[in-house]
C-alpha cells in the first residue's frame, strides 16, 4: 500500500504540466473583467483565484473536489455505529481528490494520532492570556507559536528546491491539524472550567477525541464531526481561506499562514456571525422573558433589527443565491436530534420569516440562512453555551481545507500574491470625470 505522502506525490507529478501549460500557452487568455465596481465593491465575484480543493456554486452550494456535502457523507467512511463520517477522511479527501478505503484510512488515522502531544509552552502561552481576551485571539496565538516547530523552515534554511516545498508543508499541516482539537478542547476548559483538562486518548478520532476533552457524551462525537466536516473548505475567495493564501504565499509556513486565517475568520461578518447568531437571539429571549414568540413578534424583532442599521446575522451571502447546503445538513440533523428544544424553533421560525422580510427590504442579494444560522444551536443543544468560543470550532474545521490547499500552492508552485492598486484620482481619470 502506499503511504499518504506517496499518493499525493503522484498526484503532483501528474497535475503540475497542467498548470505548466496553462501559464505557458494560455496565460494571455481573458477569464473575467475588472470594473471599477469590483474594484471599490470588494472584488465580489471576480474570478481571479485557483483552487482544485473545492468549488461553490451560488444555486447549489459547496462541492469537495467534486462531491457534493451530500455525498461526502455518504462515501466518505465512518466510525463502527456512527452517524458521521471521520474528519481524517475529508482531509485525505481535500488533499488527493479521493476518497480514502479502508487501509488508506487506518494509515491516515494513525498519522494524526502519533502527532496529536501538544507541547509544553502551548499550554503556558494559552494560560498566559488576560482575562476576557477573546477565545478567537487565543487561538490564534496558540498556533503561531508552534511556528518554532516548523519543518518548512528548517528545510528552507538548508536550502531544499522549490519542487519540494511541498513535503515540509505536508508535514507541518499534519503536525498542525492533530493539535488543533487539544488546543481547542484546552482553551474551552481554561476559559469555561476552571482550567480542568481532559488529556486526550490515542485510540479516538479528530471528533470523539475532541469530544472526549470536552468532556461530551454522544452524540457529540457525531455533532463535532460533522462540524468539522463542513466548515472545512468553501473555496478560495472567503476572507479566511484567501488570507491563509496569501500569507502563505510569501512563503510563510503553514503556522503563520493558518494563524492569519484564523484572525480573518473572527470577523462578524464571516466565522464569528455564528456567535453572533445566538447574541442576537439571547437579545430576544431576553425580550420575550423565556415565551416562545409567535410569528409577528418574531418579524417585528426582525425589522427592529433591521431598522436599527445591522445585519441579521447567519443570513445572506458573498456568492450563494440559495440556503446553504451546509445550513440544510445541520437542520436535518436538528430535526432528527433536537426538534423539540425552544432554541431550534426560534430557528426554525427565522427560517420562515426572515427571507421574505429581506427580500421586501431588498437590500441583501441573498435572503437565505448561511452555514452561521443553525451551528451554535446545536451546540447549545449539546451544552456548549459560552457561544464566544463557537468560531473557534468553525476556525478547526477551516484549517483542514486551508492547510490543503497550501500543500497544492507550493506543489504547484502559486507566486507570491501582489495585486496592482490605484488611487481614486486615477479611477476617475480611467472613468472619464472631470
Ligand atoms: N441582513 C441585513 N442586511 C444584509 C444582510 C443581512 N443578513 N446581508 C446583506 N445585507 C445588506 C448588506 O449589508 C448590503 O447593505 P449596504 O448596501 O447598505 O452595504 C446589501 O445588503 C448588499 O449586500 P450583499 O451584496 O447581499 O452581501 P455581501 O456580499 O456584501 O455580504 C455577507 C455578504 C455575508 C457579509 C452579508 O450577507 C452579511 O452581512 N450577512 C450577515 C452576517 C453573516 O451571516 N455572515 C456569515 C457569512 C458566512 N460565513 O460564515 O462567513
Ligand atoms: C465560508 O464558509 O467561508 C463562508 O460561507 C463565507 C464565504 O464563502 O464567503
Amino acid at each position: 500500500m502506499k503511504t499518504f505522502k506517496e499518493t499525493l506525490a503522484e498526484k503532483i507529478e501528474a497535475w503540475r504540466p497542467r498548470t505548466e501549460r496553462l501559464i505557458k500557452e494560455y496565460g494571455d487568455v481573458e477569464v473575467d473583467k475588472v470594473t471599477i465596481g469590483k474594484i471599490l465593491g470588494g472584488m465580489r465575484g471576480l474570478k481571479c483565484l485557483a483552487t482544485d480543493i473545492s468549488y461553490l456554486d451560488p444555486n447549489e452550494g459547496i462541492r469537495y473536489r467534486g462531491y457534493t456535502l451530500q455525498e461526502v457523507f455518504k462515501k466518505l467512511p465512518k466510525p463502527p455505529g456512527s452517524e458521521m463520517p471521520y474528519v481524517e477522511g475529508v482531509f485525505y479527501l481535500l488533499v488527493t481528490g479521493e476518497m480514502p478505503n479502508e487501509k488508506e484510512l487506518e494509515h491516515v488515522l494513525d498519522e494524526f494520532s502519533k502527532r496529536r502531544i501538544l507541547p509544553r509552552y502551548v499550554y503556558e502561552v494559552i494560560d498566559s492570556f488576560p482575562c476576557c481576551s477573546h477565545p478567537m485571539s487565543i487561538f490564534s496565538t496558540a498556533i503561531l507559536t508552534m511556528g518554532r516547530e516548523s519543518f518548512f523552515v528548517k528545510k528552507y534554511h538548508a536550502g531544499v528546491s522549490k519542487k519540494d516545498y511541498w513535503e515540509s508543508t505536508f508535514e507541518d499541516a499534519l503536525n498542525l491539524l492533530a493539535k488543533l482539537p487539544e488546543i481547542g478542547a484546552y482553551i474551552y476548559a481554561k476559559l469555561y472550567r476552571d482550567g480542568k483538562r481532559i488529556h486526550s486518548n490515542p485510540d479516538l478520532d479528530f471528533g470523539a477525541n475532541f469530544a472526549h476533552m470536552m468532556g461530551k457524551e454522544k452524540p457529540y462525537d457525531d455533532v463535532s464531526r460533522m462540524h468539522f466536516i463542513i466548515h472545512s473548505d468553501h473555496e478560495s475567495g472567503n476572507v479566511s481561506a484567501h488570507t491563509g493564501h496569501l500569507v502563505g504565499s510569501s512563503l510563510s509556513d503553514v503556522y503563520l499562514s493558518i494563524s492569519s486565517m484564523v484572525n480573518g475568520l473572527a470577523g462578524p461578518l464571516h466565522g464569528l456571525a455564528n456567535q453572533e447568531v445566538l447574541r442576537w437571539l439571547q437579545q430576544l429571549m431576553d425580550r420575550m422573558g423565556g415565551k416562545i414568540p409567535n410569528e409577528e413578534e418574531m418579524k417585528q424583532f426582525v425589522w427592529d433589527t433591521l431598522n436599527s442599521g445591522q445585519v441579521i446575522p447567519g443570513y445572506g451571502h458573498a456568492v450563494l443565491r440559495k440556503t446553504d447546503p451546509r445550513y440544510a445538513l445541520q437542520r436535518e440533523f436538528s430535526l432528527k436530534h433536537l426538534k423539540e428544544d425552544p432554541l431550534f424553533k426560534y430557528v426554525d421560525m427565522l427560517y420562515k420569516v426572515v427571507p421574505p422580510i429581506l427580500k421586501e427590504q431588498g437590500k441583501a442579494k441573498n435572503p437565505w440562512p448561511n452555514v452561521d444560522a443553525q451551528s451554535g444551536i446545536i451546540q447549545w443543544h449539546y451544552g456548549i453555551t459560552e457561544y464566544d468560543f463557537y468560531t473557534v470550532l468553525f476556525g478547526i474545521g477551516r484549517a483542514i481545507g486551508i492547510t490543503a490547499n497550501l500543500i497544492w500552492d507550493r506543489a504547484l508552485g502559486y507566486p507570491l500574491e501582489r495585486p496592482k492598486s490605484l488611487t481614486t484620482e486615477m479611477l476617475e481619470e480611467i472613468a472619464g470625470i472631470n
